[in-house]
Order: structure tokens, then sequence, then C-alpha cells
């Protein structure tokens, strides 16, 4: 109740409007679906909320359109400036808003406050980018004339996000997009409204005090059909897609069919690589936080855990001691109880996915050498079942051999699969073999080991981390995966370049015509 006044919201289970143009919050059409939101933890609505029809998705999009040609041509450092209070308003709810994170998606409360630090760090690099959003000057060939690169604001930039993030994704791409000079529209996941609503009050109260237009930061809920209209709409010109790689292909499809521009944030199927030579102390903590922490459920989650064969044992010693620990003291379970680390499962469709695994790994010859028995014998204190929450208890298997299917895909759980190599090039080769290519680690204390990892023929992923788990990127460098991942780059290093429409101008100060390549055309 207090966490949801206190971000301007209506009491837990009100009917909420949804879409957002900048001046009026309205209600779906009549005809629109019901997205509900609902307490992974307890099962309760928090909130039912109408998705945006495409008519209101098209009128929210002209009205973000002409917000921004007037956004435009306010100077950046300005754009800076209120920026600046944005941050300072994620600051000041970060408490309530980590809550209601906590609430929504089920994350644990220091993962949710976690992921509004996120917003609260990539705002504040957003500031300090306002005043440095440099182009380039380049010597011309020919005599008098000098050559220019010049960022000027792209548009409008269309952000889809997904539930495991539901504030931090958005808050990547709007603080960078809102400093370059755009307007962002904003399509949450159908089971994140709420956090999405929260979150665009609290921005749009920041732009009202400086005399902006709400549209730079509109808001459409809804599902599928509000998401395609966004992405088939040429005035978009910059689409940020995070979620599956199954949803991504059509998304990438819809805007490839338009020629737009887009930005991809897909699955992830990240190995943690731990050697003969690795520091234990920090290997199984490492290991141990990627593959339970956010209860599995970031693309960044660590999901196969390679194991050099003379450490193997002994690292899976003290990593089945962990998760008995987290087992035995009771730290599987309400996400806001501030001494829980694992929480629920975000959907009853991840807790069936996530038995269904077990069983496929244990049917074709898989072990699992940590988890739960059976669903009637679930391994989880008799309040969690008894409940109507997602809990699952995390697992670790070996399946059959290091190349079953089960290593290929990517499972929304707390399920660790873990295969021996001997060598470290076998183990880069497994690394690699996998569609996706998002976020990878080695642990070891050998340098040699470390450049083989970084270098040319070494981990082919977008995070290629030594000693440091695969989860838990800080903002200032970039983020992102290759291969089936999609290729996007988010947060920091050159990811702001990409909310800027690029003008190259070559500018003759001479008096004289001088073509380039030496050509002459003279009649
Ligand atoms: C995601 O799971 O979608 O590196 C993003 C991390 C976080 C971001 C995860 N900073 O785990």
């Amino acid at each position: 109740g207090s966490v949801f006044a206190s971000l301007g919201l209506p009491a837990p289970g009100s009917k909420i409007p949804g879409v957002f143009d900048g001046t009026t919050w309205t209600h779906g059409a009549s005809t629109s679906s019901t997205l509900t939101s609902v307490n992974p933890a307890t099962g309760a609505t928090l909130a039912t909320v109408s998705s945006a029809t495409s008519a209101q998705v098209s009128s929210v999009i002209a009205a973000a359109h002409s917000a921004q040609r007037k956004f435009a041509m306010v100077p950046a450092a300005t754009r800076g400036a209120v920026m600046k209070d944005i941050c300072a308003a994620y600051l000041e709810h970060k408490h309530a808003l980590g809550a209601l994170i906590s609430y929504e998606m089920g994350k644990v409360l220091s993962e949710g406050k976690g992921e509004v630090q996120e917003v609260i760090d990539v705002a504040d690099m957003a500031v300090g980018l306002s005043r440095s959003i440099a182009g380039s000057v380049l010597p011309s060939e020919r005599q008098g004339h000098v050559i220019y690169e010049i960022p000027n604001p792209l548009g409008l930039v269309g952000v889809i996000t997904a539930f495991n993030f539901p504030v931090a994704v958005h808050g990547w791409n709007f603080c960078l997009s809102f400093v370059c000079g755009n307007a962002t529209i904003w399509k949450p996941s159908p089971t994140t409204p709420l956090t999405a609503i929260a979150t665009t009050k609290l921005i749009v109260k920041v732009l009202e005090k400086h005399n902006l237009p709400g549209a730079l930061a509109s808001l459409v809920c809804g599902d599928v059909e509000t998401g395609q209209t966004l992405t088939r709409d040429a005035r978009i010109q910059l689409t940020s897609f995070t979620g599956s790689e199954h949803i991504g292909k059509l998304v990438a499809q819809d805007v490839a069919a338009r020629l737009g521009k887009i930005l991809l944030e897909l699955g992830g199927n990240n190995a943690a690589i731990v050697l003969d030579d690795a520091d234990l102390d920090l290997a199984v903590p490492g290991v141990a936080f990627a593959a339970v922490g956010t209860a599995g459920q970031r693309c960044t989650t660590t999901r196969r855990l390679l194991l050099q064969r003379g450490i193997a044992d002994r690292f899976l010693e003290r990593l089945v001691k962990f998760y008995t620990s987290l087992q035995q003291k009771n730290l599987i379970g309400d996400p806001t109880d501030s001494n829980i680390l694992c929480g629920p499962l975000h959907s009853r469709a991840a807790v069936e996915k996530y038995w269904q695994t077990l069983d496929t790994i244990r049917s074709t010859g898989g072990k699992v050498i940590f988890g739960p028995e059976s669903q009637s014998s679930s391994g989880l204190p008799s309040h969690l079942v008894q409940g109507k929450g997602n809990f699952v208890l995390p697992a670790i298997t070996i399946p059959s051999s290091s190349t079953d299917k089960v290593f290929q895909e990517e499972v929304f759980a707390p399920i660790l699969n873990v295969a021996l190599f001997d060598t470290l090039d076998e183990a880069i080769a497994l690394n690699n073999d996998v569609r996706q290519g998002l976020s990878s680690s080695l642990f070891t204390s050998k340098l040699t080991n470390i450049g083989e990892w970084q270098g040319a023929l070494g981990s082919d992923c977008g995070i290629v981390n030594v000693n440091v788990s695969t989860s838990g990127a800080e903002v200032g460098a970039g983020f992102g995966g290759n291969k089936a991942t999609g290729w996007g780059r988010e947060c920091g290093g050159d990811a702001w370049k990409q909310y800027c429409r690029w003008a190259t101008s070559t500018v003759n100060y001479s008096r004289k015509v001088a073509l380039a390549q030496g050509v002459v055309f003279d009649a």
C-alpha cells in the first residue's frame, strides 16, 4: 500500500490506465485485451491494465513526434540538466521502485534496489554525456576543405523491454536517447506494466517541472498487437528490443521490412569455465551468484558450468554446500523479505519449463546432483509448497554428455548444467558452440590463459570476464551479445552513438572546385 502510494499508484488490485501520450493517461479501448499484473510470490493481483490498441499507439507516436521536433532544438546541456533531475527522482524513489520491482517481477529486494541503482548510474553517465556528445573533424584530401561528422538527434526511439529488468533496460535506452535529443516510446513487458507506469510517472513529473512535453517519455502498455504496431511504424527511427530470440526474430523482420534501425538484446546461454589453477574463493561465490541470483532469470545468468577435470570434484562439493545452505537456512522465499536470496520464478509457465527440463535431463541419462527429487518432493519448505507462489529449488545437473541438447537452449530458471573438460582449448570450443553469445567467465590465475580467452580465438561472447561472474555488469562499458543474442550494445562505450542521426559534412572553404580521388569534370 505505502509503496504504491509513494509512487503515485492507486491501491493494489485497481484497474490502471496504461497509455500515456504526453498529456493524458488513458485506458485501452473497450475492445482491448487486459494485462494482469500478478505478484509471483503470492499469486495476488497487483493491478489490471488494458492494452493500447493500434490506433492509440499511432496517436502516441504522433504526439511523440511533435514533442521531439521541439526538443531537438533544446541545447544538449539543457537536456542534461533535466536528466540530472530525472536521476535525482530515481534516487529519491529508489527504495519504493525497488520494492515495486520486487512485488511485480519477483526478484529479491536488494536486487530490485540494485536495478534502480543501475538506472541511477546510467542517468548519471548521461548527464556527463550531454556535455560531450562529440562528433569529429577530419582532414580532407582537398585543399581548403574540411570534413565533419555531426551527431544530430535521431528522432523517435521505440523501446520494448522484458519482464526481468522492468526498469533498468528502459533506463539504459531512455537516458542516453533523451540527452541525445529524442523522444522515447516504451512498450514494457505485458507482465510488468505497473513498474513501467510508476517509472513513467516519475519521469513525466520532472519533464513537467521543466515545461517539457510528457510525450518525450510516452508509454504504451500492451502485448503483441501493441508491440507490432510500434515496430512496423516507419516514424520510429530506432527500435530497441530486449527479450527472447523467438520474438526478437519477428521484431527484426518487421523492422527490416521497412529498413529501420534496430538494437537487439536477446537470449544468453552463458558459460563459466573453471580451470584447475583457479582460486575457488573467487570462483565458487561467482558461479553461485550468477546461477542462483534473480532465480536464474537474468539474460546474463550462468547456465553452463564447465569444469576442468582436476578441480571438478572439489568445486562441486563447495558449490553443492552453498546450494544446501540456501535450502537449509530457508533463503528461498518471499523476495521482499530482506534475508531472502532467491525469490520465485516470474510465471507459472517458467515453473513448468523448469520441471520439464529436469525431467528431460533425467530421462536422457543425466544426473541432478542438487535439486528436487520430484514434483511432489520439491525440496521446498511447506509454507512455499502450500502457497500460490512460483517457487522452485535451484538445481545443479550433470547431463549425459557435454554435447547434450540441454546445453543449447536458454531455460529461464535456476538450473545449472555441468560438463567436464581437459584443456582450455576444449573449454573455449564448448563455450562458443552455442547459437547465443552474450556473457562468459573464465576463472584462472594464469596470465597466458587470460590472453587466450580474451583474444582472437577466445570467447566469442560480447562479455568476456575473468574471475568475475557472467552476470552483474556495470553500466560504464558497452553491454550486449553477439551471434543469436543480436549484436546489440547498450549502456556505456559507444552505445550512445546509436541514438544519433549522423551527418557527414564536407565543407569547401576555398574558392576552388576540387573533386575527390583526383576526378576531373570540366567542360
Ligand atoms: C538482463 O538480464 O537483461 O549484467 C540484463 C547484468 C545486469 C543486466 C542484466 N547488469 O547482469
